[in-house]
């Protein structure tokens, strides 16, 4: 089996798909790309970047020239949450949906939430307490992007009061999103509401041992 994995580690969406193959067992050539980040940091404080999404080769395979893409044995994907549905019915039905419509229907569900109601403002946070330069911060932006996230969290906060996991009581694809939109909003250094059932999932995700492939607060915070 080939399976190659073009990314970087302080993606989050990247960190997905290295949790997902942690937790399938697949092996991965994993290929450093980005157009944002490199080897010292972020562009925007006058780093290198990574490269490689501005050849001709990646935007023949990924047209948005972002990161993650996969290539699987000559099947390429992106867009990280359909690369994770695409890994769960592959290689592990039972594993990421209890081989169950309904459930992979919840799950993906969450996966959406993930997308559209959680990464908008962990980027603006990692980006106001890490990547930008001290003279482009902005303060209100950050006191705004973490309000969004307090009012996300409490949402996950209710879902979590009823169920073990994030999509029923047993671990589902949905919390490979969650769990590491999770892990990075206790990184940040911010303050958080006390949120119990939040709390007991964060430990729970933690203590899976695919967990640590992803788990370095250096990928979380870096700048
Ligand atoms: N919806 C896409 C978004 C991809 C995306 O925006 N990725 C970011 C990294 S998290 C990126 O490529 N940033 C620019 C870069 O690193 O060159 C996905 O989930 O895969």
């Amino acid at each position: 089996m080939s399976f190659k994995l073009w990314g970087r580690y302080s993606s989050a969406r990247t960190l997905k798909v290295i949790l997902a193959l942690t937790e399938l067992g697949i092996d991965y050539q994993f290929i450093q790309a980005s157009a944002t980040m490199g080897p010292g940091g972020s562009v925007e404080k006058g780093n290198q970047p990574f490269g490689v999404v501005n050849t001709p080769e990646y935007e023949t395979m990924n047209p948005n020239r972002r990161v993650p893409t996969i290539d699987d044995d000559g099947f390429v994907l992106w867009e990280s949450n359909s690369i994770i549905r695409y890994l769960g019915m592959k290689y592990d039905p039972e594993l990421f949906y209890g081989n169950d419509i309904y459930t992979f229907a919840s799950a993906s569900r969450w996966l959406d939430f993930e997308n559209n109601n959680l990464i908008p403002g962990q980027h603006e946070v990692a980006m106001e307490l890490y990547r930008l330069p001290a003279d482009k911060r902005d303060p209100e932006n950050l006191k705004t992007a973490i309000a969004t996230l307090e009012k996300e969290f409490g949402i996950l906060e209710s879902q979590l009061a009823k169920t073990e996991y994030i999509a029923g009581d047993k671990l589902s694809m949905g919390d490979v999103a969650i769990g590491i939109r999770t892990h990075r909003w206790h990184l940040f250094d911010i303050e958080r509401p006390e949120m119990p059932n939040v709390t007991r999932y964060y430990e729970a995700i933690k203590a899976r041992p695919a967990f640590s492939a992803v788990a370095d607060p250096a990928y979380h915070q870096e700048g």
